[in-house]
């Protein structure tokens, strides 16, 4: 599944009629997707048949509003029975780290929070291009080695060949600082970006709203789950989660950690039980409670898991039997680490689950944050929030002037 970006003769070698030997492919990070051979396929060790029964083991259902007490000081706890999907047993669950800002975001904190998380990818920008361009002309070769600088920060080929093509517009043979090669790779990126940055809407119409979140193992899910908990219930909606990991005991307490810190009840069952039977009378529940907002979590799949992906498949089709529109959002979470390995998560799990819009995690660990670009350019699904840290703030709309100017390390819009 290692892939990597293929180098096509630039832009520049094409115009010069001379080719450029490529660079060694960069290695793929298996990063968290990687799973242990021999690890039982969820789907078979979850029941097999179930589909939408209601009548399965009484539902867990924590109640609304139950008092954050237990997680005053909550870290790391180590949970026992973690299964070779998620990690070793006794690995510790991620918890919610402590909100970075209590009162609501605003733009300023927000910037602050959206910078600092890009910083690796902005600054990796940054020396590269404050590497070439100072006290130089610009030239061919020049405009070579940025378009690698380009490509290596997971930009794409398109990308990187437009933002050297706009730089070299009337600039040849002259010297052009630092600062106005920034300015236009803010500007390019921006434009590719635009389309890509619709916010995600939820439709108060729909009683619930549902939001199926789907992606490999360790992108993010949960956490961004709690997040938009969070987000969606400071609006005043009121929100009710469901644990459709069933496949690990600590998917579902970290789950249920969450509904208690955001006050959302959280529908769960016992490990192994049947995800698309919970995730039928988990709305069912929500639309008997009236909730606004149903968010469900799903097992960590990898693209190459028939099984797995067979389940999610069963889960979209039963949430038709309720409501012949769910699920109205299908987010596809993904880890900017992986870099060029999100193009085939996002090629499998749109055919598979029907993915409406994306969501972008860990871009403050990470200097690939280019990757959202290539992306852009190359699906063109509305990116509809980064993450840019582990706390329950840490959760940006995206918008593509900001992500933009983050990204090449420039000062805030006015
Ligand atoms: N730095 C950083 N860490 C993040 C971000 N989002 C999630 N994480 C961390 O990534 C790890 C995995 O997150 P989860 O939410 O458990 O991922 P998941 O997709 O639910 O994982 P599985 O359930 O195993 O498939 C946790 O330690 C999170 O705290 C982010 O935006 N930035
Ligand atoms: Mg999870």
């Amino acid at each position: 599944m290692s892939e990597s970006q293929p180098k096509k003769p630039s832009f520049w070698s094409r115009l010069l009629g001379r080719d450029i030997a490529s660079p060694e492919p960069e290695p793929t990070p298996a990063g968290p997707a990687s799973r242990s051979e021999g690890a039982p396929d969820p789907a078979t060790a979850a029941t097999g048949d179930g589909e939408a029964k209601g009548d399965a083991a009484a539902p867990d259902l924590t109640p609304q509003g139950k008092p954050p007490a237990e997680l005053a000081g909550a870290d790391l706890q180590p949970i026992e029975g973690r299964d070779p999907e998620g990690g070793a047993p006794g690995e510790p669950i991620p918890r919610p780290q402590p909100e970075t800002a209590g009162a609501p975001t605003d733009r300023k904190s927000w910037w602050r929070r959206l910078t600092e998380g890009m910083r690796r990818t902005s600054s990796s920008l940054s020396e590269g291009i404050t590497g070439l361009f100072t006290k130089r002309k610009l030239d061919a070769a020049t405009l070579e080695e940025l378009e690698d600088v380009l490509i290596q920060a997971d930009l794409g080929i398109e990308t990187a060949t437009r933002i050297t093509g706009a730089i070299a517009e009337g600039r040849f043979a002259k010297e052009i600082s630092p600062a106005e090669v920034k300015a236009i790779l803010a500007n390019e990126v921006e434009k590719v970006l635009a389309p890509a940055a619709r916010p995600l809407i939820v439709d108060r119409a729909r009683k619930p709203f549902v939001i199926l979140m789907v992606g490999v193992n360790g992108s993010g899910k949960t956490t961004t789950i709690g997040k938009l908990a969070q987000k969606f219930a400071s609006q005043g909606l009121k929100v009710m989660l469901a644990a459709g990991d069933t496949f690990r005991a600590a998917a579902i307490e970290q789950l249920k950690v969450w509904g208690e810190r955001t006050g959302a009840p959280v529908l769960a069952r016992e490990q192994g039980a049947d995800a698309a039977g919970l995730a039928y009378d988990a709305l069912a529940q929500a639309k008997e409670r009236g909730s606004d907002v149903l968010l469900i979590d799903t097992a960590g799949r990898l693209q190459n898991k028939a099984g797995l992906m067979a389940e999610l498949e069963k889960i979209v089709r039963v949430l038709r039997k309720l409501d012949p529109d769910a699920p109205h959002a299908t987010l596809l979470v993904l880890d900017a680490t992986v870099g060029q390995n999100a193009v085939s998560q996002v090629e499998l799990f749109r055919k598979v689950a029907g993915v409406t819009g994306l969501v972008m995690t860990k871009l403050d660990g990470t200097a690939r944050g280019g990757i959202l670009v290539a992306l852009a350019e190359k699906f063109g699904l509305p990116v509809h929030y980064i993450g840019v840290g582990e706390g329950v703030e840490d959760l940006e709309p995206f918008t593509a002037r900001d992500f933009a100017r983050a990204i090449a390390g420039l000062e805030e819009a006015a």
